[in-house]
């Protein structure tokens, strides 16, 4: 393998999607929150009427898909999410000697995407793990996924929240670019389930789990015949603590409940919506002009996977219309918000139909803030 920098154009080659068995739907998730709500109000009632604690509102399934258009997700376990004495998914310690569930699934997604490349462990140098959580602070995940797919060279874990899996391709480009790596897989095992606070009503249900896995490598390498070149790449944060988990190492030393509300994600999703929708418009707009692309000559927008609503904002700020699915396509109803790893299902879904020479756009927005975004043009 040459690792020199590389004047080769980097390209997309292939993607893989691993899909949870287990699926719950909003009416699902509103009747097992409303019992437990109720229940909780029965059981504070003195407090309540006295005013020390507040009575917990009543969720409902139709506010949910009008406000954020999902109307189920997929989570990796469902037994204990519904269970009103439990309100968190069920999972059984693993061994160290077992393999950890995020490598497990995020090996499905790579499988998938390696087969799609037409790679071998034995092309590929670097493994990249881009997810919101990782289960544990080391070894990486990212060397797990290498050890058990046989794969040689390096791997490291990053987290980056919503943008985690952008960022993830970013640092995958810039190895492909600097020619620190010829080939490299990028994983983004999202499973988030576990630090959902399901009794929360503002965001019990937003979430869902997944897997992705994107292959990238320069084009002298290339054997699969759909594929996507790397025009550029851009990335811009920005501090807020409107979305925000305070979950740490840290915890220990503290002695605050290390499951306490705050440690698990909150946000203040109506000024999120706001703040960070006009960024991500602008970040689009300078991205595409940077590279003398027209806006309006974008064939698709895989948007980051959070809310419909959300998604048809940006585009109206960027193009000043609403446009059709097929140019925004949408995943969002099926799988609730899969943190980073939405826009790479969209991408997966929806990326076959397009022609040569057609460009498209994936991009990120949330947690961070950040914002994160590659433009491709289909090759031939
Ligand atoms: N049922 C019924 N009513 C409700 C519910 C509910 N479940 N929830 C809120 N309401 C009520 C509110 O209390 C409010 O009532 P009132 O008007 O009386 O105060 C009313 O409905 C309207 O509330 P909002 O203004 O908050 O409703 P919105 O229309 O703004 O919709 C959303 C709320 C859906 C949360 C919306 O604001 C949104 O999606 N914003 C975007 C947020 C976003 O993009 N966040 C990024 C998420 S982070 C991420 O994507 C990945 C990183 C983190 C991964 C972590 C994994 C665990």
């Amino acid at each position: 393998m040459k690792h020199q920098i590389s004047a080769s154009p980097i390209i997309i080659t292939g993607t893989g999607l691993w899909t949870p068995e287990h699926i719950i739907t909003n009416e699902e998730l509103v009747d097992s929150y409303n019992d437990w709500a109720q229940k909780f109000n029965a059981d504070h009632a003195a407090a309540i009427t006295a005013g020390e604690m507040e009575e917990k509102p009543l969720s409902s399934a139709r506010f949910i898909e009008k406000a954020s258009g999902i109307k189920s997700r997929y989570v990796y376990e469902k037994e204990g999410i519904l269970d009103i004495d439990r309100m968190r998914p069920r999972f059984t310690e693993r061994p160290e000697s077992a393999i950890s569930r995020q490598a497990e699934i995020g090996i499905a997604a790579a499988r998938m995407a390696m087969a799609a490349a037409k790679k071998t462990a034995s092309d590929i140098d670097a493994v990249i793990v881009a997810c919101t959580y990782t289960e544990r602070a080391y070894p990486a995940i990212a060397i797990e996924i290498q050890e058990q797919l046989g794969i040689n060279g390096f791997g490291f874990d990053m987290l980056g929240a919503c943008s985690a899996a952008t960022f993830g391709l970013h640092r995958a480009y810039d190895c492909l670019a600097s020619g620190s790596a010829s080939c490299v897989l990028a994983v983004n095992p999202e499973l988030v389930t576990p630090q959902v606070n399901f009794q929360d009503r503002d965001s019990h249900f937003i979430f869902g789990d997944v897997a992705t896995a994107v292959i990238l490598e320069r084009a002298e390498t290339r054997v699969a015949e759909n594929y996507f070149q790397v025009l550029g790449t851009k990335a811009l944060t920005r501090f807020s603590s409107h979305i925000r988990s305070n979950f740490g190492h840290l915890s220990r030393a503290t002695d605050v409940d290390p499951y306490g509300w705050d440690k698990l994600f909150h946000q203040a999703g109506r000024k999120v919506f706001e703040e960070v929708s006009p960024i991500a418009a602008q970040h689009l707009a300078d991205h595409l002009a940077s590279l003398g692309i027209r806006p309006a000559d974008v064939r698709r927008f895989w948007l980051h996977q959070a809310n419909m609503n959300m998604n048809k904002m940006v585009i109206r700020q960027l193009l000043g219309e609403d446009v059709p699915l097929d140019k925004t396509p949408f995943i969002l109803d099926r799988y609730g918000n899969t943190a980073s790893a939405g826009l790479i299902i969209a991408f997966h879904l929806t990326n076959t139909d397009l022609n040569t020479g057609d460009i498209g756009v994936i991009c990120s927005f949330g947690a961070g803030y950040s914002v994160g975004s590659l433009v491709l043009r289909k090759g031939q």
